[in-house]
């Protein structure tokens, strides 16, 4: 019997698919480790699959789907050989805090850098808002109309406020989520006030640390109540940095789409360049200053 279902956790050699919520163990026919062999793992967590249900109740991968998208296990964008940490993501959230730690653009915007290199749809969780006095909410509202602006999903919350996490698990609902931040912003409280049965612990580093280059912990699909998983993923923190060349860095900022046709050289990294659109646009005020100096932090970091 065939059935259509999801990998949520996989061991390398067992993948754990739910069908419908209920989780089957299947195994993977030896054909499969042949046909992909630029991947390393050919079947990764998130990924849609057919399964042949056998008499012991297990299953068998017979089919696998077209990936929309995937996180690599590391900042090897588009190389050869590289593993898969998650597949078809919905939707990545950075969590970043009013205060303790508090809010950091630069972060936010390698981030956003990532998100549009790997094709997943990115977000911005600002928490702690419950911190936030009138001057950080007039800021706070002026980075979030900023990146609203350009496209990306920005939503306040504080676990002190129901209303802003049931808003925020709205928005997760039916969708495959993971959530990168730094230690303390509040990435398991929040899931914790989403689904209180994930019982997660709050304040340590959890497996959305890194826990060094060498980790081989496998990631996982976690559903949660109000609908959706989230990736609970070791080694995570690597999401922020990507190998790209440096003219195509720009192609990155959403901003920059449109002034970059105005340059005069086809590889202008839109810094030093004579006739460059993109810092005449800026000159313009037509480039957020904040953004334009994450652009060139994120340039001067990148390999010749
Ligand atoms: N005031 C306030 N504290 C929060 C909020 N969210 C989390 N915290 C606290 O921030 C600390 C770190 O939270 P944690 O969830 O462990 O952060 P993580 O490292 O990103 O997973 C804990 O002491 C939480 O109680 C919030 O919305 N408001
Ligand atoms: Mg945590
Ligand atoms: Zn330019």
């Amino acid at each position: 019997m065939e059935k259509k279902g999801r990998v949520i956790q996989s061991t390398g050699k067992w993948y754990k698919v739910s069908l419908n919520g209920d989780v089957v163990d299947c195994r993977l026919p030896g054909r499969f480790r042949l046909e992909k062999q630029e991947v390393t793992n050919p079947i990764a967590v998130g990924d849609f699959v057919s399964v042949d249900i056998g008499d012991d109740g297990h299953g068998l991968i017979t089919e696998i789907e077209e990936r929309e998208n995937y996180i690599p296990r590391q900042a090897t964008h588009g190389r050869r050989g590289e593993q898969i940490l998650a597949a078809n993501i919905d939707r990545a959230w950075v969590v970043q805090s009013v205060k303790k730690p508090k809010l950091n653009m630069g972060f936010i915007d390698r981030f956003l850098v990532t998100c549009e290199a790997y094709e997943i749809a990115g977000g911005i969780i600002i928490n702690k808002m419950d911190l936030a006095n009138e001057k950080a909410k007039t800021i706070m509202k002026d980075i979030s109309d900023l990146y609203e602006g350009l496209g990306y999903r920005v939503l306040q919350t504080s676990i002190h406020d129901e209303k802003s996490i049931q808003n925020l698990a709205d928005e997760m609902k039916d969708q495959t989520s993971v959530f990168i931040g730094p230690s303390g912003a509040g990435k398991t409280s929040i899931l914790n006030a989403i689904d209180p049965d994930l019982n997660l612990k709050v304040g340590e580093i959890s497996s959305y640390s890194n826990k060094g280059k060498h980790t081989t912990t496998f990631a996982k699909l976690v559903p949660l109540k109000t609908g959706g998983y989230i990736v609970d993923t070791p080694g995570i923190r690597e999401f922020g940095t990507v190998n790209i060349e440096k003219p195509e860095l720009s192609l990155f900022f959403p901003e920059m789409a449109e002034p970059r046709q105005n340059c005069k050289f086809y590889n202008c990294t839109h810094y030093h360049e004579p006739g460059c659109g993109v810092v005449e646009a800026y000159e313009e005020g037509k480039i957020d200053p904040d953004r334009y100096n994450s652009y060139l932090n994120i340039l001067e970091s990148l390999d010749d």
